[in-house]
């Protein structure tokens, strides 16, 4: 058996059965290794930040790692900004990096780059695997480093040699490591502070439904109030779910939620710190003299953390739920008011939601706190371009279940490539873009950094119009059934039948925003 196909057997024997693709020269022995393992579906992405984000999308879907196949520095390097965002988001995700044989690295030939450089910027575990013998153990030990908790990037580069070499053998991954235990005494401290001047802040497994439901419980019977992080990697939604408000991104409006906040309970969850520095505006977002306690870190089991909270502090009493209610659905213009209304309205049953509406999706949350159970996913670690790739993992993940990708327009451009794999896989993708023609939170961050504004040039430099981008084309050309719509109605209309027919559907919302 030669290394690569060592690498794809070992990869499959321990769960990864997927692998978004981009190759080259130096992986032509991986992708030959496909035919002698059909165990591994290898999905083709036409850009490296496709592939990551979409490993992204696959794994808070799953829970398990999907394996990406990348081309040497470059090829990583295009992948880098969705990493960065699986990797804020403690997702599980294997890279396998192609990389020059050994021999041909000191010819610096110009893919030559400094590999590990760039893995290491956005990697919890980078090798190198350096004997065909060895890959096989090379490939476990990264699926298992990748599957902890809480999970991470893992980086195999993996020189062409080592791949085409025979004498390789299949390793076995050893089992998940599970979460570790809060401590009792932790527990004590937190179930000393909890009343009405406490708040627990939410993030990772505390989101899932199991983890709301227990942090309701303890509020019910305590007085505390939930908050959740801005951006979950996952969190559960809709009617017979706690509804917790997630943190707001702006700080004003994130201060102003935790003022009077006596003791902070973090759950998974980092303390809460604005995006950006901004003059006169503080870094951390908790009142100063708040007290900052940790119930579970990321890789801490916090769920089980919540129930013997409960047990302890709130045996009898009941969550709050969200009831079922929906938005009518709307008529005239076409806001983001009127979109999330739309989305209210008609969002399916177990839908997943991926949210990277930015600015036009400051109303979707209570739209559809009320729809029927579902999961959103959120852009964790703020590197645009995430929304649309996540979008097509999530629905390689979850084939029965309906994705509904909620996108802003500048975002969507840096990835729109995933609309293509979409439809190749013919994935159920139901693309909403936030057509505002523009960087509209540039806009207002332009003046919120305390810069000059009203300038022709620099409102250059956020206008997306002179052309405006055509997205019906874009998604035609892209081979996804594509239409416009410019009210509620049209949107309503065109939302409803892009979710009962199969395969994907790009509808482009031009939004009236402003006046
Ligand atoms: C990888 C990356 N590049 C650039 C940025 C900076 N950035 C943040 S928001 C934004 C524009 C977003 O515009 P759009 O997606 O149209 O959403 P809108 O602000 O109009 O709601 C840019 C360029 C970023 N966050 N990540």
């Amino acid at each position: 058996m030669n290394g690569a196909q060592a690498v794809i057997r070992t990869l499959v024997g321990g769960g990864v059965d997927i692998c978004f693709a981009n190759p080259g020269t130096s992986e032509m022995h991986f992708v030959a290794a496909l035919d002698d393992v059909p165990e591994m579906r290898a999905v083709l992405t036409l850009f490296e930040g496709v592939a990551t984000g979409a490993a992204d999308g696959y794994a808070r879907m799953t829970g398990r790692p999907a394996a990406t196949l990348l081309h040497l520095g470059p090829g990583l390097g295009n992948g880098v900004a969705n990493l960065h965002n699986a990797r804020r988001a403690a997702v599980p995700l294997v890279n396998v990096v192609g990389d020059h044989a050994l021999a041909h690295k000191r010819l610096d030939a110009p893919l030559e780059s400094d590999i590990d450089a760039i893995a290491g910027a956005v990697s919890g575990w980078v090798r190198r695997s350096l004997a065909t013998s060895a890959v096989g153990e090379d490939v476990a030990e990264a699926v298992a480093t990748a599957s902890g908790a809480p999970g991470q990037v893992a980086t195999l580069v993996l020189p062409a040699d080592v791949s085409w070499s025979e004498g390789a053998e299949v390793a076995a991954v050893p089992g998940r490591r599970p979460a570790a235990l809060v401590p009792p005494a932790v527990l004590d401290e937190v179930a000393g502070v909890l009343g009405g001047s406490t708040v627990l802040f939410l993030a990772g497994e505390a989101v899932t439904e199991e983890g709301l439901l227990a942090a309701a419980q303890v509020a019910a019977g305590t007085g505390a109030r939930l908050l959740a992080t801005t951006f979950p990697t996952r969190m559960a939604r809709g009617a017979g779910v706690p509804d917790v408000l997630k943190l707001p991104y702006a700080p004003q409006a994130a201060m102003k939620e935790l003022a009077g906040v006596e003791h902070l309970v973090l759950v998974g969850a980092k303390e809460p710190v604005a995006f950006f520095a901004y003059p006169d505006l503080p870094g951390r977002l908790a009142p100063e003299d708040c007290a900052v306690h940790v119930l579970s870190r990321p890789g801490e089991d916090g769920v089980a953390a919540l129930r013997a909270l409960a047990e302890r502090v709130a045996p009898e009493a009941t969550p709050v739920l969200s009831e079922p209610h929906r938005p009518e659905l709307p008529t005239g213009a076409l806001t983001p008011a009127s979109m999330a209304d739309v989305v209210g309205a008609l969002l399916p049953e177990r839908a997943i939601v991926v949210d990277e509406a930015l600015t036009s999706g400051i109303h979707l949350s209570a739209a559809t706190a009320g729809a029927p159970p579902h999961d959103w996913l959120t852009l964790t670690g703020g590197a645009i371009g995430q929304g649309l790739p996540a979008a097509t993992g999530a629905a390689v993940a979850c084939p029965d279940r309906p994705v509904v990708s909620l996108q802003a327009d500048g975002s969507a451009m840096y990835t729109i490539q995933a609309l293509w794999t979409q439809a190749r896989e013919r994935l159920d993708v139901t693309t909403v873009i936030c057509d505002n023609g523009a960087y509209a939170i540039l806009a207002g961050e332009l003046q919120n950094v305390g810069a000059r504004s009203g300038g022709e040039r620099a409102g250059q430099l956020l206008d997306l119009g002179s052309p405006g981008l055509d997205f019906v084309a874009l998604a035609t050309g892209l081979g996804v059934p594509a239409t416009r719509a410019t009210t509620a109605e049209e949107l309503a209309e065109q939302f409803a039948a892009a979710l009962v027919e199969p395969g994907p559907h790009l509808i482009d919302a031009v939004l009236r925003t402003g006046s």
